[in-house]
């Protein structure tokens, strides 16, 4: 184990990864997230990203916002991309050319480039367990294309390609990234700064493949207001639609307040408030079998929550 991480803000370093200048919408979660990201990994990282808001907001040169090496790459290379620069950069120390600390490689990518269209190299990186971290930013759905919906768009929020509400269930990525038996996986809120900041510090301390995944709520895309983005993530989390947790290889721990829900020492927010929170779920709340459709919802929640706690009872 590595020295205790402190989560205290007073503790966390001062470096900015985002600078001034960034186009992001206000409240977006993508800089919030990046922000903490620097703080945790530090100026000697080098960012690869897939077409998202991220890259869009990115600004012009000399005026970009971010404030390490970026490789933009497309959607479908984030796996084989940051692996590539990874190995590169393993080579150059090797031959002396680099003096090292060897810079952490991390991909930001979004639910869009992680969930659907990059999947495949994902999934292949981790297989391999390359050396680096793949965030993924989940704003639940393709945001900077104007709202499409994605295996991570939940069940009945409308998209320009769901207007009536999304009929599917969305994809437990988290899990399915568990199950390539990584060194390290976790769920994450932009809500949580400290526990995600925790989380990243951990993973730079290990070497290989490592996920990290951040709800990351979308204001426009949600339908909420901009200066609500925290408020509902924060929401999410205590109703139980987002749960935070973490894997060291393998061995999985759920996190608060995931745990005392999952645990029963907590209720849960009601679903409904998150619901009513974001105009994407208004044709729902509309209906008549509305009541229905929410507590199926909520029992999904108790499904995945029980199904936690089982896992991390296993080890
Ligand atoms: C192969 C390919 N298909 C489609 C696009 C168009 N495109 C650019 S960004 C984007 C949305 C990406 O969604 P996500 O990864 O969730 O990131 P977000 O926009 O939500 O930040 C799409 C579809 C593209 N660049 N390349
Ligand atoms: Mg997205």
């Amino acid at each position: 184990m590595s020295n205790p991480i402190s989560t205290r803000l007073a503790d966390w370093p001062d470096y900015e990864l985002i600078k001034p200048g960034t186009g992001a919408c206000a409240g977006c979660s993508s800089p919030m997230g990046l922000r903490v990201v620097g703080k945790a990994l530090g100026p000697n990282a080098i960012m690869v990203m897939t077409p998202s808001c991220a890259v869009a907001c990115s600004g012009i040169l000399p005026r970009a916002c971010y404030d390490v090496s970026v490789l933009n790459v497309c959607f479908a290379s984030a796996g084989p991309s940051a692996a590539a620069v990874s190995l590169a950069l393993d080579a150059q120390i090797e031959k002396g050319i680099l003096p090292g600390p060897k810079p952490t490689v991390f991909n930001w990518a979004g639910d869009g480039g992680t969930y659907d269209i990059g999947f495949q190299g994902i999934s292949a990186a981790a297989e391999r367990n390359d050396d680096f971290i793949h965030f993924c930013y989940n704003n639940e759905a393709y945001s900077n294309t104007g709202m499409q919906r994605s295996g991570a768009t939940p069940r009945y929020a409308a998209t320009t390609t769901t207007p009536a509400g999304k009929p599917e269930n969305k994809k437990n990525l988290p899990l399915l990234m568990l199950a390539h038996r990584p060194a390290y996986v976790a769920a994450a809120s932009i809500a949580y700064p400290q526990d995600f900041y925790r989380k990243i510090a951990r993973a730079k301390d290990i070497k290989g493949f490592r996920y990290i995944e951040l709800h990351a709520p979308c204001g426009p895309g949600w339908r909420f207001p901009a200066h609500e983005t925290a408020a509902m993530g924060r929401l999410a989390v205590k109703t139980g639609a987002w749960a935070l947790w973490e894997a060291e290889y393998g061995r999985l721990t759920i996190n608060s307040p995931t745990l005392q829900l999952a645990e029963g020492k907590r209720q849960p927010d009601p679903l409904e408030t998150y619901l009513q929170a974001q105009g994407r779920f208004a044709g729902l709340l509309r209906q008549p079998d509305k009541a229905a459709a929410i507590a199926e919802l909520e029992a999904d929640i108790r499904r995945e929550l029980a199904g936690l706690l089982a896992r991390g009872k296993e080890q």
